[in-house]
């Protein structure tokens, strides 16, 4: 996919906004202790929301980087990341059709050591999936007035919560059809698989996405980053990896493949580049 820059416009205050608040669900360590644990995610709701009773709306999920947690996406419930600009900017001017956001995290509480440490954080990133369908979907499903399908589902995340997004591409198809890696790739066979072992990262995945049930035409991926970000080294390499499988099929415009890749010349590790890459993606993430 050829990269555009963000319109000037979509960074504006919106004259239609659409709101933040937050929501709490239970879920647990999925860890050998399994404790209970009590979790905050935030929530955006499209203009219109609060009128149109009848309306249901498809839902992204949004994840944090790496120390972050559930208020960095959107920059806390007052929206200072730009995020939530650009996305009543995208939803106003009909770029996109209303939808939900959801920014949880991977990190737990007694847990802090994963805002440090990326081999906890890995460990935790790896574990979401099993939060995310056993608990998290179910409880946005029933707080709000989603569409509940998978093809009206999508999951994203930048660095640490691209590598989550892969790990929720690999173990949750059964939940999500559309998943949009930004600047980070897998690590299932080590730190910095996709750079140092791009080949047996993607064998490693496209085995999870059998085991899980996933055919080809039941997955789309769309990747992005930027030729100066230090994801950039790993995450082509392993896009070129997955798309010499045979589960993978690299195309143009998402349409055409289950894999698309989007770089940005001059772009760098960071949320201002995401909203761009985002941008693009919105129109691709639902419906398939
Ligand atoms: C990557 C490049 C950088 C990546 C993660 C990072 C998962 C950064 C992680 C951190 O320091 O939090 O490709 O993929």
């Amino acid at each position: 996919m050829r990269f555009m820059p963000l319109p000037g416009s979509m960074r504006q205050p919106c004259a239609s906004p659409g709101r933040l608040t937050e929501m709490f669900y239970q879920t647990e360590s999925y860890d050998d202790q399994h404790r209970p644990l009590h979790k905050r995610a935030l929530v955006y709701l499209p203009c219109g929301y609060d009128e149109s009773p009848e309306q249901h709306y498809p839902v992204l999920y949004m994840m944090h980087g790496g120390g972050g947690d559930e208020n960095e996406v959107f920059g806390g419930l007052e929206g200072r990341s730009g995020f939530k600009a650009m996305l009543d900017n995208a939803i106003a001017s009909g770029h996109v059709a209303p939808m939900i956001v959801i920014a949880p995290t991977y990190t737990v509480e007694g847990f802090e050591a994963a805002r440090r440490s990326i081999d906890v954080a890995v460990l935790l990133t790896h574990r979401f999936p099993t939060e995310l369908t056993r608990d998290l979907i179910p409880a946005v499903d029933a707080a709000f007035r989603t569409l509940p399908d998978r093809r009206q589902r999508a999951f994203s995340g930048f660095s640490m919560g691209g590598e989550t997004t892969w790990s929720v591409l690999a173990n949750a198809s059964r939940e999500i059809w559309c998943c949009a890696p930004l600047s980070g790739d897998y690590w299932i066979k080590g730190l910095k698989g996709g750079k140092d072992f791009p080949a047996e990262t993607a064998a490693a995945l496209v085995e999870q996405l059998h085991t899980s049930g996933a055919a080809p035409e039941d997955v789309r991926v769309l990747a992005f980053t930027g030729d100066k970000d230090i994801a950039f080294e790993a995450l082509q390499p392993m896009v070129e990896a997955l798309a010499d499988t045979d589960f993978f099929t690299l195309a143009d415009q998402p349409d055409g493949g289950n894999l698309t890749w989007c770089l940005k010349e001059n772009g760098w590790h960071t949320y201002d580049d995401c909203w761009e890459y985002l941008f693009l993606a919105l129109p691709h993430l639902f419906g398939g």
